[in-house]
């Protein structure tokens, strides 16, 4: 099975954590960022992440792909993703969207992630990605307000998991995790984020059990 992704892209990197902490091996395509037919071709929009399964058909859409390997492949273990509503992370995601957006955007595209070939991904990316922090100069002119609201949402994201017992050393993973670690990732990108030591050794312990990478 091929997973077409964007290195930087959270939703993403929700699949890849799921996949790698059940070891189910699955073909990384990296899409160059300027690159739109191969994904309209397959699921009808630019957007990844794609699943292509091995009869060939394709599905998009984060959590539809994690929930259809998490359930359909038990030669790779029972099924370990529940489908329960947690409004309180969904919260915190929609408030950690813009700051992710203000670290993200005009960092990722300078670390050599694979999704930017050339002049082209680049030049599209900034078009794209720019409008929605205003510009990328002024998100990173405001890198010092950003990173502290960025270390208050770790702080908050530390005690969502605390109280869900996800900080223990043997728990299982969860969807929530997922969602969590997923954009927590994204802000691995700027060193200065001050993390509170038990979020950093969670984040470390999912990242050395799915076998993903951080941006920096
Ligand atoms: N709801 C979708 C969202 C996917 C999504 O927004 N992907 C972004 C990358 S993080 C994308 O492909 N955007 C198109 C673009 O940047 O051109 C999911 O959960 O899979």
């Amino acid at each position: 099975m091929q997973l077409y992704i964007y290195d930087h892209c959270p939703f993403c990197a929700r699949v890849r954590m799921l996949a790698g902490y059940k070891k189910i091996p699955l073909e990384l395509v990296y899409v160059p960022y300027s690159e739109e037919k191969m994904l309209i071709d397959l699921v009808g929009k630019k957007a990844v992440p794609v699943l292509v399964k091995d009869d060939g058909t394709a599905s998009a859409e984060s959590l539809d792909i994690l929930l259809w390997l998490d359930r359909n492949l038990s030669r790779y273990g029972a099924p370990i993703i529940g489908t329960e509503e947690d409004a309180e992370v969904d919260s915190w995601l929609n408030d950690a969207l813009l700051p992710l957006q203000k670290i993200g955007y005009p960092r990722w595209s300078k670390l050599g992630l694979k999704e930017y070939v050339g002049e082209k991904d680049l030049k599209e990316w900034e078009g794209r990605k720019a409008p929605a922090i205003e510009s990328f100069a002024k998100a990173l002119d405001e890198t010092d307000r950003t990173a502290k609201e960025v270390t208050s949402l770790l702080e908050r994201a530390g005690s969502l998991l605390a109280e869900r017992g996800s900080l223990a050393a043997d728990s299982p993973l969860t969807m929530s995790e997922i969602k969590l670690f997923a954009f927590i990732r994204g802000f691995t990108s700027e060193p200065s984020i001050l993390w509170p030591e038990g979020v950093r050794q969670w984040f470390d312990k999912r990242l050395e059990q799915s076998g993903m990478n951080r941006l920096v």
